[in-house]
């Protein structure tokens, strides 16, 4: 007879330690499951998921030196580089997006930092424009002070993504240039400013599972904890350092996202990139153990994402609906269209 390995719910205003996250993660596959999925339906609608739409605004060229990066200058890559998008582009693409379904668009820039200046000017624009439109707002720009942060959120900036990326004793084997605390010091500016706190990390990296303990123990142990959570798979891209890096199995995937549910009820959390690698039924027990949040649209910030047709075919078949917010409505003509109409 197995032993129970039952671990106590996490109350959020208790940190985990390292060695609990641990725990946890080692549990019997299933148990986890069941237990992050009964968590779950505590806090949010199981049939529920967030969509947002990611669109690269300043692409490649980036000083830093991030070993799973396309856009880092210092590795030869197919990913070119490109100047700041012109805002009305950016309002088109994110028209684009709402009619797809989706509720929040993410712009990304290969930025290190912000800079005060014409393009940080054109950024906020962008966000108070994609906010008009009636969608919720995400840019990841790099690191950030405390007034370009009030500057966004005045702009109506609802979300704010920065990860961690791995936990922190793998964190220097995969980027030199800034540090751990330079993140976590990001995130508290963020938190600051009022703006949402979307934080997460990359499954893959060459970590073992101590650093993906180590990460989930400083994601939950932040106060609050962050709204939103992605959980990246490495995309592996060539002339990149980790461009031969081995995928993780993928019950180490579920297991993560998981314990990120126990230790992180309320959060939601994001079934990120590296989902064109991965089969239907691991991301159908991937929304079972707490995932609720995709990125929909053909491309991530470089690399490639399920088509929406096959993402929306997918959610039909699970019985799962994009996220419908009571104050507006979100098209979702991609689901409904792949939608059986024998099921009502
Ligand atoms: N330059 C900014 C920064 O690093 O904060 C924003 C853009 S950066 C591309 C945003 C995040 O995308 C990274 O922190 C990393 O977690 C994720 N990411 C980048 N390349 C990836 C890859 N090849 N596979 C998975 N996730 C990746
Ligand atoms: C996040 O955690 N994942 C997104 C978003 N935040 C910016 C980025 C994924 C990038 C995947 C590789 C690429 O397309 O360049
Ligand atoms: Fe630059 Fe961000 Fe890529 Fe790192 S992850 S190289 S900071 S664009």
């Amino acid at each position: 007879m197995p032993e129970r390995t039952d671990t106590a719910v996490a109350d959020p205003r208790t940190p985990p330690s390292i060695e609990a996250a641990e725990a946890l993660l080692a549990r019997p596959l299933l148990e986890l499951v069941f237990e992050a999925a009964t968590i779950h339906r505590q806090h949010h609608d199981p049939r529920a998921i967030q969509c947002s739409q990611l669109l690269s605004v300043k692409t490649g060229g980036c000083p830093e030196d991030c070993k799973y990066c396309s856009q880092s200058a210092r590795y030869d890559t197919p990913t070119g580089r490109s100047p700041l998008a012109e805002v009305d582009e950016v309002l088109d693409a994110a028209r684009q997006a709402q009619a797809n379904g989706a509720d929040r668009f993410c712009m990304g820039a290969a930025w290190r930092q912000v800079k005060d200046g014409a393009e940080f000017d054109a950024v906020v624009e962008m966000v108070r424009r994609v906010k008009d439109l009636g969608l919720e707002t995400c840019v990841t720009l790099g690191m950030l002070q405390d007034h370009q942060a009030a500057r966004l959120a005045e702009a109506g900036l609802d979300f704010y993504n920065h990860n961690l990326d791995t936990g922190r004793s793998h964190y220097g084997n995969v980027i030199g240039t800034r540090t751990y605390d330079d993140r976590l010091a990001t995130l508290e500016r963020v938190r600051a400013a009022g703006i949402h706190v979307c934080s997460g990390g990359i499954l893959g990296l060459g970590e073992g599972p101590r650093a993906r303990a180590e990460l989930l123990a400083e994601l939950a142990g932040l106060d609050p904890q962050p709204e939103s959570l992605p959980i990246n798979q490495l995309v592996h891209v060539a002339g990149t350092p980790l461009a031969e890096e081995q995928a993780l199995p993928w019950t180490e995937v579920v297991r993560m996202i998981a314990a990120a549910r126990v230790l992180m009820p309320r959060t939601v959390i994001r079934l990120s990139a590296g989902r064109t690698e991965m089969d239907e039924a691991t991301q159908a027990l991937c929304f079972l153990a707490g995932a609720n949040s995709i990125f929909v649209g053909d491309e991530l910030l470089t690399t490639p994402n399920p088509s929406p047709s096959g993402d929306a075919a997918l959610l039909a078949r699970l019985g799962l609906e994009p996220l419908r917010r009571p104050d507006r409505t979100c098209s979702t003509a991609a689901a409904t269209d792949a939608h059986d109409p024998s099921d009502g």
